[in-house]
């Protein structure tokens, strides 16, 4: 009997599980590790996440050693279907866990993830802020053909995470329309495919997400974000986030440093801010040009909910989980 142990936490109504102890040994650097989960221990990934002992919404995070001795710990984040390169709910899930484990005290801690180190500062408050890998809009105006719906027109942003954002959609943006918005967005998705849109570098643009009005006192916009594995995000989405601040400074529409209150469709938030890099701001006009770079900060609230150890039994003929 293999015995996994795992804290489960939410942010934003998100679930992450933390898998302290008992995955696979990996070595090399944070993407060959991914690459090892992957290729020799997928079943482990979805042992973890998938029913009977997860569901489809479930976001799993194993710790690593760093291999940046800067760092507090490497993280891999996984999903239903496979793996994330940054999740930023997970990273708020992780240092609240870490926290009340009594691991990390509040200030600064930085993080290693597969696509870079990310700095978190635990507040005193219990929020967690997230200080992301730079983002960027790598297309803006795309108009792909929807199945059943027609001319749909977004952006391409990186996060974290390939997303592509709609403003203009025609959907309303509530929570009991769940089940229509994963089909809207999955026919975008499906249109993107069909159309051969990608992310910079082929880059797999896996995340769709929708805007609209909020309905939160303070809030500038909500949105719904379709993940890879179907499931809808719970939370604001921290790499969505960071994409939605990426467009908002290309268009010169948030200025850095102004905050940013994005509300989920269940009506969680989280606050971004950003920092421009490179010549994202136009040095002499002081307005932002598009495809600048910017360093999203997003800040949040996670709450522990369960601390288990999983058994994985392989007498169990589902030990390894539902898979398709
Ligand atoms: O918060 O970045 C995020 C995220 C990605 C997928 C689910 N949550």
């Amino acid at each position: 009997m293999q015995r996994v142990r795992i804290v489960d936490s939410h942010t934003g109504g998100e679930p992450t599980r933390l898998v302290l102890e008992g995955g696979p040994e990996l070595t090399g650097s944070l993407p060959e590790r991914v690459v090892q989960l992957r290729e020799q221990h997928d079943h482990f990934r979805s042992a973890v996440v998938n029913e009977p002992r997860g569901n489809d919404v479930m976001v799993g995070a194993l710790l690593t050693p760093p291999t940046d001795p800067t760092c507090t710990t490497g993280v891999i984040f996984f999903n239903n279907v496979g793996y994330l390169n940054m999740c930023g709910h997970g990273t708020i899930g992780l240092i609240a866990t870490l926290a009340w484990l009594g691991r990390l005290a509040p200030g600064e801690h930085r993080i290693e993830t597969p696509v870079g180190v990310v700095t978190t500062e635990l507040l005193p408050s219990g929020e967690v802020s997230v200080r992301n890998i730079p983002a960027w809009r790598h297309a803006k105006g795309v108009t792909v053909n929807v199945a059943g719906h027609g001319p749909v027109t977004g952006d391409v942003a990186w996060g974290g995470n390939w997303f592509y954002l709609v403003q203009d959609h025609g959907q309303a943006l509530d929570l009991a329309r769940a089940e229509a918005l994963t089909d809207f967005t999955w026919r975008v998705r499906e249109a993107l495919e069909r159309e051969g849109i990608t992310g910079e570098g082929g880059g797999h643009i896996d995340h769709i997400e929708l805007f609209g009005p909020p309905q939160t006192a303070g809030a500038h916009s909500r949105n719904f974000v379709l993940c890879p594995g179907k499931a809808y995000d719970r939370s604001p989405c921290g790499t969505g986030t960071s994409a939605k601040l990426a467009c908002l400074a290309a268009d010169g529409k948030l200025a850095p440093g102004q905050p940013w209150v994005q509300e989920s469709i269940t009506g969680s938030t989280f606050t971004g801010t950003y920092r421009s890099l490179d010549k994202g701001i136009d040095e002499v006009s002081g307005e932002a040009l598009s495809g600048g770079r910017i360093e999203p900060t997003i800040r949040g609230r996670a709450y522990v909910n369960a601390e288990a150890t999983l058994l994985l039994d392989p007498a169990d003929p589902l030990c390894f989980g539902l898979r398709p």
